[in-house]
C-alpha cells in the first residue's frame, strides 16, 4: 500500500472503521462490536489523528462520563468552577457531547480535520437536550479567584451511558471518549455498579485512557467505606489505569450553585489529580495517542473478528461454488471427455504409416510387399467388422457442458436458498439468483467462456494429431532411418523364413504372412504412439477446460458478492486495507518518539 498523508490515512482509516462500525450495527448480536469499532475509529481521528498531523498538544481534553443521573453535569460543574452544565433530575437530559473552555482560547483544536467524526458542531447556543449527532463548546469565564482548570483544558460533559447498544447518543459519547486525555467516571452511591457504565468503563481502560473516578451522593460518613469497597469490588477487577478515586458526599444547593467557592473541600483534590495527569501536556498528549496506538495494533485482530460471521459465509460460498466446480469438471470428464475417440488422430496413424512407406523407387519394392500382404489385409479388415462391437455413442460436447453448466448453477440457486435465512449474504445471493439478474449474467460469461475453450480446443486436438507426423518429417534422417528400418525388416523376415525353408510352394503363404506380421508390428508400434498422444490431448484438454472455463468460471462466482458496490464489495475492501493502514498510522506513532 502505498504510504498516504497523515490526513489521508486517517481519513481513509477512519472511514473504513466507520464502515463496519455501520456494518455491525444493523446485526443484533455486533453490537460490542460496533461500540468498539467506533471507539476505535475515534481514536484515530480524535486521539491520534491532530498528534500525526502535528497539532500542538493544548488544550487537553478531560471527558466526563457515567450513567445516568449520576451527577456528570454536576461534576462537570466542579471540573470548570462555574455552573454552567444543565444539572437536570430527568434522566437521560444531555443527548451530546458538550465542551467548557475558557473564555478566550483559541478554539483550532476543534478544527482538524475530522474531529469528532460526524458530528457537527454547533454554532448557535442550544440546550444539552439536542438529540442530533452534534456537539456544541461553550465558553466560561475565567474565575481569577478560583483554580482555572480550563487554562489547560477541555471540560467535556456527555450523555449518560443507559445501554449498550451502538445506538442513538452512544456513538456521541464514545467519540468524546475517544478524545479524552483524562476521563473522569462518575458512579453515584446507589447505582455505583451498574452493568453497563461498568462495562464501558472497562472498554475505555482496555483502550488505555487515564481515569478519574468520582463517586457521588453518599453521606459524609458512607464515603471512605465506600471507596474502599469501588476499589475492591470494581477497580480490581478492571484492567490497570485507574489513576485515583474521589467522592463527592451530597453536595448542598448552594454548593451546587457556586461549587468552585462553595464545594472546593471536594474539587481541589480532584482538579490536582487531573492536572498532575495533565503536567506537561506534551507528555500526557503522547501518553494518550500511545495508549490509542497500542490499543489498535494489539486489538485489531479482535476488532476485525466482527467481520468473522461474514467472511464465514464468504467463505462457504467460495467453498460451494468449488464444489459445484468440481462436480462440472467430473460430469464433463464422465460424460464426455473419457469416452471421446479423438477421430483425428486415427487419421494421424494412416499418416504416419504412409510416411513409414518408401518413396520413388522404394515405392515399387514396398508395392511388393503391399501385394503380398493382400491376404492379410483382407482377412484384417474382415474381421475387425465381425470383432468391432457397435461404439457407444459418445454425447457431443454442448450439450455435455451446458447440462454440467446448468446442474452447476441450479445447485448454487437451492443451496443459497436453503441457506437464505441464515445470513444476509446467502439472502443477497438467493435474491441475485432469483430475480437479480445473477442467472443471465453467469450464463452470458459461460457462453463467452465456451466459446474460447472450444476454439482453443479445436485448435490444440488439430495441432496434437498433426504433431504425429509432422514431428516425423521435419526430421528426415529419423524418417529415412525409420523407413529404411522397416523396410529391411520386411526384407529380412521375408528372405529369411523363405531362406529357411528353402525355396517351394509354401513360400506363397510363408511370404505374405510374414509380411503382414512385421508390418502389423511397425503398426502396433504406431498406435502405440498415437494412443500416447491421444491421451496427452485428453489431459490437455482437461487442462484447457480448467484454464478457459471452469476456472475463471468458479473465480467470477466466488467474486461476484463482492463486486458492483455491493455492502460485501466494501467489507472486503475495508478488511483487506484496515490492517496496512493500522501499520501506517503505528510507524507514524512511532516516528512521534524521537
Ligand atoms: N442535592 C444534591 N443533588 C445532586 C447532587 N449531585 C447531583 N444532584 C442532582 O441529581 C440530579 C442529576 O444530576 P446531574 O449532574 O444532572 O446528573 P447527570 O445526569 O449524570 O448529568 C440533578 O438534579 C442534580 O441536581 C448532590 O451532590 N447533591
Ligand atoms: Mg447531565
Amino acid at each position: 500500500m502505498e504510504p498516504l498523508s497523515a490526513r489521508a490515512l486517517i481519513g481513509q482509516l477512519g472511514d473504513d472503521l466507520g464502515w463496519l462500525e455501520d456494518h455491525c450495527r444493523h446485526r443484533p448480536d455486533q453490537a460490542t462490536a460496533a461500540v468498539r469499532l467506533r471507539l476505535a475509529a475515534g481514536l484515530v481521528r480524535n486521539c491520534i489523528g491532530p498528534a500525526i498531523d502535528d497539532q500542538p498538544p493544548t488544550p487537553l481534553h478531560v471527558v466526563v462520563m457515567g450513567g445516568a443521573g449520576a451527577g456528570k453535569s454536576t461534576v462537570a460543574n466542579l471540573l470548570s468552577g462555574a455552573q454552567a452544565a444543565e444539572s437536570n433530575p430527568q434522566a437521560g437530559f444531555t443527548r451530546h457531547p458538550i465542551a467548557y473552555t475558557n473564555a478566550t482560547g483559541a478554539l483550532s483544536w476543534a478544527g482538524h480535520v475530522g474531529f469528532l467524526g460526524p458530528l457537527q458542531r454547533l454554532t448557535n447556543p442550544a440546550p444539552a437536550s439536542l438529540d442530533e449527532d452534534v456537539y456544541q463548546v461553550r465558553r466560561v469565564p475565567a474565575d481569577p479567584t478560583t483554580y482555572d482548570l480550563l487554562k489547560d483544558f477541555v471540560v467535556w460533559d456527555c450523555p449518560d451511558m443507559t445501554t449498550w447498544a451502538a445506538a442513538g447518543y452512544i456513538p456521541r459519547l464514545l467519540e468524546a471518549a475517544a478524545l479524552a486525555d483524562v476521563i473522569v467516571f462518575v458512579a453515584s452511591d446507589e447505582r455505583y455498579n451498574d452493568e453497563v457504565p461498568t462495562r464501558f468503563l472497562k472498554l475505555i481502560l482496555e483502550a488505555g485512557k487515564a481515569v478519574v473516578i468520582v463517586l457521588t451522593k453518599m453521606r459524609e460518613a458512607d464515603a471512605a467505606p465506600l471507596i474502599a469497597h469501588f476499589q475492591q469490588e470494581v477497580v480490581s477487577r478492571l484492567p490497570h489505569g485507574v489513576v485515583g478515586c474521589y467522592a463527592i458526599p451530597f453536595l448542598t444547593p448552594d454548593q451546587l450553585a457556586d461549587p468552585a467557592r462553595q464545594a472546593g473541600k471536594y474539587r481541589i483534590p480532584i482538579l490536582n489529580q487531573v492536572a498532575v495527569l495533565g503536567n506537561p501536556p506534551a507528555t500526557a498528549r503522547r501518553r494518550s495517542v500511545f495508549c490509542a496506538d497500542r490499543y489498535l495494533v494489539q486489538g485489531l485482530n479482535d476488532l476485525l473478528s466482527v467481520a468473522r460471521t461474514d467472511l464465514d459465509a464468504l467463505e462457504g460460498w467460495q467453498a460451494m461454488v468449488q464444489t459445484g466446480r468440481n462436480e462440472f469438471v467430473g460430469r464433463y470428464n464422465r460424460e464426455y471427455l473419457n469416452s471421446e475417440k479423438f477421430r483425428g488422430f486415427d487419421e494421424a496413424l494412416v499418416r504416419l504409416m504412409e510416411l513409414l512407406e518408401l518413396p520413388a523407387f522404394g515405392r515399387i519394392l514396398s508395392g511388393a510387399l503391399w501385394v503380398l500382404r493382400t491376404p492379410y489385409r483382407l482377412v484384417r479388415g474382415l474381421l475387425m467388422r465381425m470383432l468391432s462391437r457397435p461404439e457407444a455413442i459418445s454425447r457431443a460436447e454442448q450439450p455435455v457442458l451446458e447440462d454440467a453448466y446448468n446442474g452447476w448453477i441450479d445447485g448454487l440457486r437451492k443451496e443459497t436458498a436453503r441457506r437464505a435465512e441464515s445470513h444476509p449474504l446467502w439472502a443477497h445471493l438467493s435474491q441475485a439468483f432469483h430475480s437479480g439478474g445473477l442467472t443471465e449474467q453467469a450464463r452470458d460469461r459461460f457462453q463467452q467462456s465456451m466459446r474460447t475453450f472450444q476454439s482453443c480446443e479445436a485448435e490444440e486436438v488439430d495441432r496434437t494429431a498433426r504433431d504425429i507426423y509432422e514431428q516425423l518429417q521435419k526430421r528426415p534422417v529419423a524418417l529415412y532411418a525409420l523407413r529404411g528400418g522397416k523396410f529391411a525388416l520386411d526384407v529380412a523376415a521375408v528372405s529369411g523364413s523363405i531362406l529357411a525353408g528353402g525355396i517351394g510352394w509354401q513360400d506363397f503363404i510363408i511370404a505374405p504372412l510374414v509380411a503382414s506380421l512385421t508390418h502389423q508390428l511397425v503398426e502396433l508400434l504406431g498406435w502405440g504412439v498415437v494412443d500416447a498422444q491421444r491421451e496427452k490431448a485428453r489431459s490437455r484438454q482437461q487442462q484447457l477446460l480448467k484454464q478457459h472455463l471452469s476456472e475463471p468460471m468458479a473465480e467470477w462466482l466466488t467474486k461476484w458478492p463482492a463486486t458492483g458496490g455491493s455492502s460485501f464489495e466494501r467489507l472486503q475492501q475495508a478488511l483487506g486495507r484496515i490492517p496496512g493502514l493500522v501499520q501506517q498510522l503505528d510507524t507514524r506513532v512511532r516516528a512521534l518518539k524521537s
